[in-house]
């Protein structure tokens, strides 16, 4: 039975995914800067900060796959970013290799190649185009994973993850959503499919308004069984609370693009 470690267990789908996982790995070793409130008796806690080597390495010990959920999961300052999703993400990989473990699940986001355009369709294999500070760290965490792989046989999945819930919350999320069991699906691809050596995968269920080519995700046995439009009018009475932006609402990254925004505008309908 295989042991998974799942950092950032005190976050959003970290949360979430504590509930599913159990069921499919019950060697489950869960892992955050502190123990979530509502944990039971019967889970396995090992708190780490991932800024500290030494505590990452303990919390990798006798472990076969890791989810990587932890660090800072939207736009922010630098100084935060800096040190959970940089040198936290690198001290993951490099405790993970140290430990001799062999599959790491990156969480990355749709916030790597944010600032493409919503009219283009793109692969997996597209140049990175970050559009904040967390979209760059992100990158940098695919580009560490690619070379833990390379260099060190470390087999590595990274999920651009798209929106995880259990609803697309507006427009642009009924393009990027991720339902939770189809993230389940995805990890469980990358936990156990013999082919993975280095994947960058789309967090996204099926959605009709795809940005993205999945295909690699499909050819890894990848099915997702959410479909964004069974709840379009949910989503688009809560875009209509929404106020319009011409940056956010021309670019896949919407609002992330939008902050901070000082670049040409006349490239935006071009
Ligand atoms: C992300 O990467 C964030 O972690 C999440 O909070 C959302 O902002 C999501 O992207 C999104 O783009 O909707």
């Amino acid at each position: 039975m295989p042991r998974i470690l799942m950092t950032g267990a005190g976050g959003g789908i970290g949360t979430r995914l504590r509930q599913m996982l159990p069921a499919i790995y019950p060697d489950l070793r869960l892992s955050d800067i502190k123990a979530p409130a509502d944990l039971n008796p019967a889970e396995k806690f090992m708190a780490a900060d991932l800024t500290d080597l030494a505590a990452v390495e303990a919390i990798c010990q006798d472990v076969d796959g890791i989810l990587h959920f932890g660090g800072y999961s939207v736009e922010g300052p630098w100084a935060p970013i800096l040190q959970s999703n940089i040198i936290g993400c690198y001290n993951l990989f490099e405790a993970a290799r140290r430990q001799g473990v062999k599959r790491v699940i990156f969480a990355s986001s749709n916030h790597a190649v944010g600032f493409y355009p919503r009219n283009h369709h793109i692969g997996n294999d597209v140049q990175p185009r970050p559009d904040s500070r967390y979209g760059v760290s992100k990158v940098f965490g695919e580009a560490l994973g690619s070379l833990y792989a390379d260099k060190h046989r470390l087999k590595v999945t990274c999920l651009r993850i798209g929106n995880f819930g259990d609803l697309p919350l507006d427009k642009r999320r009924l393009s990027i959503w991720l339902h939770p069991e189809d993230l389940v699906q995805l990890c469980r691809i990358g936990l156990e499919h013999p082919a993975i050596e280095f994947e960058v995968l789309y967090g996204a269920s099926l959605n009709d308004r795809t940005w993205w080519d999945n295909s690699r995700a499909y050819a890894l046995g990848y099915r997702p069984k959410h479909r964004a439009e069974d709840h379009r009018e949910h989503a688009m009475a809560e875009q209509a609370k929404l106020p319009a932006d011409a940056v956010a609402d021309f670019y896949q990254g919407g609002t992330f693009c939008a902050m901070e925004f000082s670049g040409d505008t006349s490239r935006i309908w071009s």
